[in-house]
């Protein structure tokens, strides 16, 4: 048994009369099971036991300390301000920079909003890995790092373990991520060398390189953070037999490439298009077309400059994941020609019978993409794919040309810079993990990170926020799962009687969202399926059918979503003229040919016998999500909920209400009441008699216990004052136990006093 949670199992025969051994209330008293009749009678018994057990002559203020602990106390504090009491723990700790608190058995992660290099030391990572108990030293994510690494090791049957970092956007998970990989880098290094493109790299180097590529291509600058990750990862260190990492898998999800072509007022575009126009050499300008001061549509808020327009770190990762310069060139010139892409303008075709024609002041501009990419003149295919629709129709398969009207030509020019930028983006990943990929026979175990974008709700909610929220609610469902049946195999082995807390299953909120046979899922494609198949023959049928006001609410664990449907079942369609994959497969681009092979079949392209069903976005989704939770199942899950302590990226700056908010929306309310369902603390036998073992010794009758730490066994009959003076410290010790319930802090304690956890007692 590892555990003391009660002293039921091992309770020693001779515990005095009226402390029966289903009564923990002096060990633990948070833990009682619920089985009081009010407030008064539990109190009252737990104050008899005490007396009884510490003799008569037991000081009276001591009694009345020791039952201020008392489980009903605790149960009504939880009721009445337990996030109160979490709020100013967590803020006085925050003041004192202390970033870090253990909540139950999540660890809750505190944006400095400042640079505090000396929690990220080489040495202090090493500090954590060498601790013979982490968990002892300071609450740190390096703790959760080290003890999710002795998971895989200390097992007999390796077990992969995986650490879910959640938050909201600019909470600081990308940077809790990296800062484990580096973790990871340090202690699990390997020994080798590799040898590959020109450069032997240590493996955890090149691991670590793989962030500045993937960040340069797949983060922007939005309201909420500079560096804001525009897609999921999960990634998995991939450990041999001896605990060193051989390799890494990376897995992305939904990459939000509309950013390429459409950013929100005060955004920017993904960083490596500021890093090629502020990065790029004189000679490199010509050879990719950017001319020095051009001005791009694509290119917004160009004059910030941020810490991450570092061209020059993403150009060496990239060598270092073995893309080299006539690649990385490549790249480069294809991103310049998407800028241009994004300056070409049609102006409003007064015949319908004829194509858009550029606007004056775009057409050179405009000429960007061609001449990079197709290597033809302006007369080309391309202006013509983006003007003209064509359409197969009959029998014969007959093509028909229609020209397109302004706002369907801005689409596709729109839909053509996503296409390549999404491929580009996709390729790149592969290319990095073919870079960093251990071979299959040279690893056994995995330690999964999972940044995913965290809970959404902005006041226009749409496609892009059903499916991350989605996420986070499968998300918070596998923690929930996970957390109670940990807590339940632990009761049962340990024999303790315990029943479940009505704790708030977010199952029907993902019955709504992805249920069978009808739910939004199904819906929405059957939406489409229908409107395509009952009103494909409507000359009126355009993009715009659906867009009037309609919406529905989702009613999330972390609160309430209005999600509208106009242009929900277009995004979720995500169409692609084929006429645009067949242009791209056409091109000479050598990058292009890549991304675009001839053999592939482009969407809607009719085929001879059958048409296959294009898959959208959110069956896409739902596909990838599906097997993420089935790798984490397959995993011991550890968590870290990434708080921002205020909205504008300020140090020192905790604002009650927003920090509340999140922690209702990554779940620390259901965690909460989960953990206070359970027993919050486990000391282990051994521990628990070291410590408490001397109460037992206070009373006449009982006899020495195994691990008495004192030399004296045989004394009883204490005096009060001898009793006072070895009580208080066990009293000090067990209000440091329970402080978010017991003592809430005021604001303006030292952080110091406050317990580097947060957890409350049970409800029930
Ligand atoms: P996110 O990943 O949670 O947002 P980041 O990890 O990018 O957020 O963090 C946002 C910014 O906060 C970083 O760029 C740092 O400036 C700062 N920051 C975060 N954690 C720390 C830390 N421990 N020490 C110092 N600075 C920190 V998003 O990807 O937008 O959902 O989409
Ligand atoms: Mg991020």
């Amino acid at each position: 048994m590892t555990w003391l949670t009660t002293l039921k199992q091992d309770a020693p025969a001779e515990l005095p009369a009226g402390l029966s051994p289903s009564s923990p209330g002096l060990v633990i008293p948070s833990q009682v099971n619920g089985h009081s009749s009010g407030p008064n009678a539990h109190g009252g018994e737990l104050r008899e036991d005490l007396q009884e057990f510490l003799g008569q002559d037991t000081p009276l203020h001591l009694l009345d300390d020791l039952t201020k602990v008392n489980p009903v106390t605790l149960e009504t504090e939880f009721a009445k301000g337990t996030f109160a009491s979490v709020l100013r723990c967590l803020q006085a700790r925050y003041m004192a920079d202390t970033f870090y608190t253990n909540a139950g058995c999540t660890l809750v992660a505190l944006n400095p909003f400042k640079p505090v290099p000396q929690l990220y030391l080489p040495e202090l990572m090493k500090e954590y890995h060498a601790a013979p108990q982490p968990q002892k030293l300071k609450p740190h994510i390096f703790t959760v790092g080290e003890q999710t690494y002795r998971n895989v090791k200390s097992l007999i049957e390796p077990v992969n373990q995986s650490i879910v970092v959640s938050g909201e956007s600019g909470a600081g998970k990308t940077w809790t991520s990296r800062s484990l990989m580096k973790f990871y880098a340090v202690v699990a290094a390997s020994p080798t060398s590799w040898e590959s493109h020109k450069i032997a790299e240590r493996i955890e180097q090149r691991i670590l390189n793989s962030n500045p590529v993937m960040e340069a291509f797949g983060n922007a600058c939005t309201l909420r953070n500079n560096n804001s990750s525009r897609f999921g990862k999960f990634i998995q260190l991939q450990l041999n037999r001896a605990q060193q990492m051989t390799g890494a898998a990376v897995q992305t999800y939904l990459l939000e490439k509309t950013r390429v072509a459409c950013q929100a007022s005060s955004e920017r575009n993904f960083h490596i298009f500021y890093q090629i126009c502020k990065g790029a050499s004189v000679e490199e300008r010509l050879q990719w077309h950017l001319p020095e001061g051009a001005t791009f549509s694509w290119l917004p808020n160009p004059e910030r400059t941020l810490e991450e327009d570092c061209f020059e770190v993403t150009r060496e990762a990239m060598l270092h994941l073995g893309i080299d310069t006539p690649t990385q060139n490549n790249i480069f010139k294809v991103l310049a020609g998407l800028l241009h892409l994004g300056n070409v303008r049609f102006a409003d075709s007064s015949d319908e019978a004829q194509p858009c024609q550029l606007m004056d002041d775009a057409k050179c501009e405009g000429k960007g993409l061609y001449s990079h990419t197709q290597g033809a003149n302006i007369e080309d295919p391309l202006l013509e794919t983006l003007q003209i629709r064509t359409i197969r129709a009959g029998r014969q398969q007959q093509v028909f040309r229609k020209p397109c009207s302004q706002a369907e030509c801005d689409t596709r020019r729109d839909c053509l810079a996503k296409l390549v930028y999404a491929r580009l983006f996709d390729w790149l990943v592969s290319v990095i993990n073919s870079s960093i990929c251990a071979e299959p026979n040279s690893w056994t175990t995995f330690i999964g990170l999972l940044d995913v974008y965290g809970f959404e709700s902005f006041p226009d909610n749409s496609l892009e926020q059903l499916c991350i929220n989605y996420a986070n609610e499968k998300l918070q469902q596998h923690f929930v799962a996970h957390y109670l049946r940990a807590q339940q195999e632990e009761y049962t082995v340990e024999g303790l009687e315990w029943s479940f807390v009505n704790y708030q299953d977010n199952q029907t909120c993902l019955d709504l969202i992805e249920g069978s046979p009808i739910s939004i899922c199904s819906l929405i494609n059957e939406l489409q399926t229908r409107i395509e198949s009952a009103l494909a023959g409507s000359p009126c049928l355009g993009h715009n059918k659906l867009s009037r006001e309609p919406s529905f609410i989702v009613v999330h664990y972390a609160g309430p979503v209005r999600y509208y449907t106009a242009g929900l079942v277009e995004k979720n369609k995500d169409p692609i003229p084929p006429e645009l994959t067949r242009l791209l497969q056409q091109s000479q681009d050598p990058l292009l040919k890549v991304l675009f092979p001839t053999e592939e079949k482009s969407q809607e392209e009719p085929s001879s016998q059958s048409r296959t069903p294009v898959l959208t976005v959110v069956s896409k989704f739902k596909a990838s999500l599906e097997q993420l939770l089935q790798v984490l199942h397959g995993t011991t899950p550890h968590y870290i909920r990434c708080i921002k302590p205020n909205s504008q990226g300020q140090a020192q700056t905790f604002l009650l209400e927003e920090v509340l908010s999140q922690l209702e929306a990554c779940g620390l309310v259901e965690t909460i009441h989960i953990s206070a369902a359970g027993f919050p603390i486990r000391v282990s036998h051994q521990n628990f008699a070291e410590r408490y073992g001397l109460l037992r010794r206070l009373h006449p009758h009982t006899s020495p216990g195994p691990y008495s730490p004192f030399p004296d066994e045989g004394h009883s009959g204490w005096s009060p004052h001898a009793k006072e003076a070895m009580l208080q410290p066990l009293l000090q010790d067990i209000l440091h136990t329970l402080p978010a319930l017991t003592q809430a802090a005021t604001p303006g304690d030292p952080a110091e006093a406050m317990p580097a956890s947060v957890h409350c007692g049970k409800t029930k």
